[in-house]
């Protein structure tokens, strides 16, 4: 499999950085978060787990809370609207920017993603509207442990934001590797993105993406996790098809709370 090393954390200056974030779909953020937030993090979602009180438990390795704004108000809220991405979402959406969903992964196991996207909805929308104007949704993607080629990674495929998922492959998916989707993200162009503890990778919602841990860590280090926050940029009905429901934020942070951007 080619590879390319399309190292966007080393672009310097903010129309650089969203000239890159526009032309491969995602942007490495180098410390995004101090290590004390992080490791409070860490604490956090490791006393979940072993307390068992993840939200989902999947068969690829991934085990996710859904609910910390309202269970961790306090650690959960300071990253809406981070100062470290900030910038790119409001360059990106404005102030119609909605915090959509938070939602934390943990993978206490083996783990390699399923190719997936987290906004479906993206690839329905021209076959019901076709003058319609497409919703953007961004993740903001905080990782707790580092990555390394060693240890994990990031995939997105190369040169895909502004191509079209085949017609054919568009609505598939799953966990299951044996699907025309997954096998046909396997055989496209791949760059692997390596964040490190702290840092973030700013990405289209609707992307294809792969996320992997390589190793399993000994017991005196961290496993791997990382916070994800989605935002979109249009009011959605809650059912669209999206990874996570809008409606935890919606409860926890008020309707109006969850706009980062607007002065109330
Ligand atoms: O495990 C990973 O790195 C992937 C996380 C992910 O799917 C996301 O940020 O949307
Ligand atoms: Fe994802």
């Amino acid at each position: 499999m080619g590879e390319l090393i399309a190292d966007t954390a080393e672009i310097k200056g903010l129309e650089p950085q969203l000239d890159a974030l526009d032309q491969h779909g995602y942007l490495l953020v180098r410390d995004a978060l101090d290590l004390e937030t992080v490791e409070a993090w860490r604490e956090c979602l490791t006393r979940k787990y072993k307390h068992k009180e993840w939200d989902i438990s999947n068969e690829v390795g991934n085990v996710a809370f859904d609910r910390l704004l309202e269970q961790e108000p306090e650690l959960a809220r300071v990253l809406i609207g981070h100062d470290s991405v900030s910038p790119y979402l409001k360059a990106m959406l404005g102030r119609q920017c909605q915090l959509r969903s938070f939602r934390a992964h943990i993978n206490p196991g083996a783990y390699t993603q399923e190719w997936h996207k987290d906004f479906g909805y993206y690839w329905d929308a021209p076959d019901e509207a076709r003058h319609a104007l497409r919703p953007l949704c961004i993740n903001t993607t905080f990782y707790l442990t580092d990555n390394t080629p060693e240890t994990g990674r990031l995939t997105f495929i190369d040169n895909f934001c502004h191509n079209a998922l085949p017609e054919e492959i568009r609505h598939l998916g799953g966990y299951n590797s044996d699907n025309p989707f997954y096998q046909w993200c396997e055989k496209q162009q791949q760059t692997h993105l390596y964040p490190l503890t702290g840092d973030a990778v700013v990405f289209f919602s609707h992307i294809p993406h792969q996320g992997a841990k390589l190793t399993q860590e000994d017991d005196n280090t961290p496993l791997r996790s990382n916070v994800v926050l989605h935002y979109q940029q249009t009011p959605m009905f809650p059912g669209i098809s999206f990874v996570s429901s809008s409606l935890p934020a919606i409860t926890a942070l008020g309707y109006n709370g969850t706009f980062p951007f607007v002065d109330s």
